[in-house]
């Protein structure tokens, strides 16, 4: 076997963390060939916490997890780190202004974009899970100039496999038939879940589907509020399935999504599909090698074009709002 491969999880005492952990450890990442080095960030008052948590990793006793080290200090967790999954955000309190929460998460990112600049492994990839996603991306990007640009993404992975169930249930088939999915622009209710270039067995998923009003009233809103409806049924944040599609898109991303397939991530739009380069901005990609690439080529109709404009309008508003506050 080879030597360990360094992955940093923030917020690891967190909901999301207490599933995803396990699932890296125990190799959903990586594969069973790959020992895991764990390096976990926290705020200091969830170390203790986090204590927990290693222990339950221990008793675990993973083959594939070679060692586990936690801290508060971005500078010694990054230290050498091949993946990182900044999972830890600040959530929006009562009374708490969409500013304030883009300022206390514009210092969390400014300063972990600073330290993996600093100190991660020269393979570095980047993938934020930590709402709001696309924008906590940007600003740990351009806080990061030494770490090319592509090696950070946003989670919307969650949102795909949200979108795939739901075709999967309207349609009759297993997931397994599903293909071709894509969320469009930003991780929040602005986003565009794209049932156009959807198949079904093969076949166009709006045509098999056949119903413009249960795409646009039923299909496109059921995707985008399931995190509120999540809260709604359980009390508390989607967070196995969160953690399951972080490790998806980490997975993905690292060794290749499927040859006749693709998987939505927000990326740094390079102008593809007349969004503003430079944006965070979730496209249908295809990955190898750790490399993605934006899927060319797509038709897209009125209907699409006015969502996938109306989810850019929002993150060039987020965007303007932290360079506003001097984080990016
Ligand atoms: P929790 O509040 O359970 O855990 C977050 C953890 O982050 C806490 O333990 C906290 O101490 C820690 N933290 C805060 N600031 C930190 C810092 N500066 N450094 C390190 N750790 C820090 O939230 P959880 O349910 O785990 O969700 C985590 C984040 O994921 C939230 O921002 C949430 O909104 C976001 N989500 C994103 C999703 C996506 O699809 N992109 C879906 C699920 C989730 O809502």
């Amino acid at each position: 076997s080879s030597s360990p491969v360094k992955v940093a999880v923030t917020g690891a005492a967190g909901q999301i963390g207490y599933s995803l952990l396990f699932r890296i450890a125990s190799g959903a990442v990586y594969g069973p060939d790959t020992p895991v080095q764990l390096q976990l960030l926290e705020i200091t008052p969830a170390l203790k916490a986090l204590e927990g948590v290693v222990m339950e990793l221990d008793d675990c006793a993973f083959p594939t997890l070679a060692g586990v080290e936690i801290g508060d200090d971005a500078e010694k967790i990054f230290d050498g780190v091949n993946l990182a999954l900044l999972v830890g955000a600040r959530p929006r309190g009562p009374g708490m202004e969409r500013g304030d929460l883009l300022e206390a998460n514009g210092a969390i990112f400014t300063a972990q974009g600073k330290a993996l600049n600093k100190v991660a492994a020269d393979d570095v990839r980047i993938g934020v899970t930590g709402n709001p996603a696309n924008t906590n991306a940007l600003i740990a990007q351009r806080n990061a100039p030494d770490i090319p640009a592509d090696r950070f993404s946003a989670l919307t992975r969650l949102d795909h496999n949200r979108a795939i169930s739901q075709l999967a249930a309207r349609t009759g088939s297993s997931v397994t038939e599903i293909a071709h999915m894509t969320i469009w622009g930003n991780h929040s209710a602005t986003q565009y879940p794209d049932l156009f270039h959807a198949t079904v067995g093969g076949r166009n998923a709006a045509e098999v589907v056949d119903d413009q009003a249960w795409i646009e009233n039923d299909f496109v809103p059921t995707v985008a509020k399931r995190g509120a409806a999540i809260i709604e049924a359980r009390g508390s944040s989607s967070a196995a399935s969160a953690a399951s599609a972080t490790i998806d898109a980490a997975r993905d991303w690292l060794h290749g999504s499927a040859a006749d397939d693709w998987v939505s991530m927000a990326v740094q739009s390079d102008g593809s599909y007349g969004i503003p380069e430079g944006l965070i901005y979730s496209f249908p990609v295809t990955t190898s090698g750790g490399d993605w690439s934006i899927v060319q080529g797509l038709d897209i109709d009125e209907f699409s074009r006015g969502r996938m404009d109306a989810t850019a309008a929002e993150l060039i508003e987020e965007r303007d709002a932290v360079q506003a506050l001097g984080l990016i």
